[in-house]
């Protein structure tokens, strides 16, 4: 087993994995930019070593001043956490060559799995579903459009280096087609610096529905059942839970199946999610496949009581799986609370937390790195923490959850709680009868 983990991130992921390696005995090393120097995770790392300046660039994202904070510390492991160099390839090939385990999938693994057409093609030669459309590149505005003939409006045009709806675009009609190939490949050009587009069939009104995998280094690849993840906002997940409301034993079977399909045709070593769209038949199709823990793995965790922090540092260290699947026992959801005004298009609200007062009791759970005191920087991403409810029935873990939202006292910045405690009350969200387009018709009262 490793002896020092550092965590090459920050925010409420980094005091996660503290929390894990501390229950397994494992010193940990923090790295923080000169923004961070008084976060949690700073304080809560056995040491802790600063990385530079606020920007990413020069500090979360910068591999060789955290190589270097590795090298100094003597670590024998890195986890990248979510975001910044978690599914960067290139920073899993330095660790491997500097004989630091990157806790995560091989760079190969990462690269077949970050090139959009490539992943797809692989569902196609691995037998998993994916959306009807061309394979491979769009050559010209000609290629599009006879493409689109065949497809059959409406269609989706999607960057290969995408994911997230960067360079992504609608099109109905084929009078807005050379239009739209025009602007997504400029986008994806400016957004990548890869301007590669394929085409597919637009899916209406879809759920986001995902399965949570993990794979071991002796080929061995199990699924711990899905999130919901359908409540999201210009592509920012805001509410995930498990069990999914439209899932059924069949189709859990199924996509469950799909996934290890999916991940075992790439030997794939770690935990890992495969995101599938659901139409309102229950098709379901392969979307892209996250090769990181993920912001919402914690709603599998309490449904199906299992630390996937804890297998993740398993995997790693050459542990072996059971084979066994896990199927939900509980109902989970999760709130991002985001330093955000929903009552101003969600607009980011750094700054200080003058008065802070979280949740407990019984079904509740918090990750954050907020304190009383604590200035949110404007540098990185607005989450400054989850809520999670975990019940028996959905009907209760929504109650726990409103309970729980009513008891959260933050001031002196603005939050997306008092959105929660609306979302909550909502009859489309309580009877479970919402797509991935439920937020585009959403106000605030
Ligand atoms: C789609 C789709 C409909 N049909 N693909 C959005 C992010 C990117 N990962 C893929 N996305 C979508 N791909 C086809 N063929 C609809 C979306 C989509 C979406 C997907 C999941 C969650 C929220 C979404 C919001 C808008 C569009």
């Amino acid at each position: 087993m490793f002896k020092k983990i550092l965590i090459a991130n920050r925010g409420e992921i980094a005091l996660r994995v503290i929390r894990t390696c501390k229950e397994m005995g494992i010193k940990t090393v923090a790295v923080y930019s000169t923004a961070d120097k008084d976060s949690l995770h700073v304080k809560f790392a056995d040491e802790a070593v600063c990385i530079g300046k606020p920007a990413s660039s020069e500090s979360y994202l910068n591999m060789a001043h955290i190589m270097a904070a590795a090298e100094i510390t003597n670590a024998d492991a890195i986890h990248p956490g979510y975001g910044f160099l978690a599914e960067n390839a290139k920073f899993a090939k330095i660790c491997g060559d500097h004989g630091i385990k990157f806790i995560g999938p091989t760079p190969d693994m990462i690269n077949a799995m970050g090139d959009k057409i490539t992943a797809k093609q692989t569902m196609i030669n691995a037998g998993v579903p994916v959306v009807p459309g061309v394979e491979g590149l769009l050559e010209s505005v000609e290629h599009a459009k006879s493409a689109a003939k065949e497809v059959g409006y409406p269609v989706i045009l999607k960057a290969t280096a995408g994911g997230g709806g960067k360079g992504m675009r609608v099109v109905w009609h084929e009078e807005e087609i050379e239009k739209a190939y025009e602007n997504a490949k400029t986008e994806a050009a400016a957004s990548f610096k890869n301007d590669g587009i394929y085409m597919e069939k637009f899916v209406e009104e879809p759920r986001h529905i995902e399965i949570q995998i993990v794979g071991d280094q002796h080929g061995q690849v199990c699924h711990l059942s899905e999130r919901d993840c359908s409540i999201q906002r210009r592509h920012q997940k805001l509410v995930e839970e498990s069990p999914s409301p439209f899932m059924t034993p069949e189709l859990r079977e199924a996509m469950g199946n799909a996934a290890i399909k999916a991940a075992a045709s790439i030997n794939y070593e770690g935990v890992g999610t495969i995101e599938f769209l659901v139409d309102k038949h229950r098709n379901f199709y392969f979307m892209e496949m996250n090769t990181r823990i993920q912001v919402e793995h914690c709603v599998t965790e309490e449904v199906i009581n299992y630390d996937l922090i804890k297998e993740q540092i398993m995997i790693a260290a050459g542990d072996k799986l059971t084979g066994k699947n896990y199927i939900p026992v509980m109902h989970a959801i999760e709130c991002r609370i985001n330093a955000e005004d929903p009552y101003n298009d969600f607009r980011p609200s750094p700054g200080k937390i003058t008065v802070l007062h979280q949740p407990g009791g019984h079904g509740v759970r918090v990750d954050s790195h907020a304190y009383a005191g604590y200035v949110i920087p404007p540098y990185y991403d607005s989450m400054i923490g989850k809520l999670i409810a975990v019940a028996q029935t959905r009907q209760e873990a929504i109650d726990t959850m409103s309970r729980a939202l009513s008891e959260y006292v933050i001031e002196g910045v603005k939050t997306t709680i008092p959105f929660h405690l609306q979302l909550m009350k909502h009859p489309d969200f309580r009877s479970g009868n919402f797509t991935t387009k439920f937020l585009e018709g959403f106000t605030m009262q």
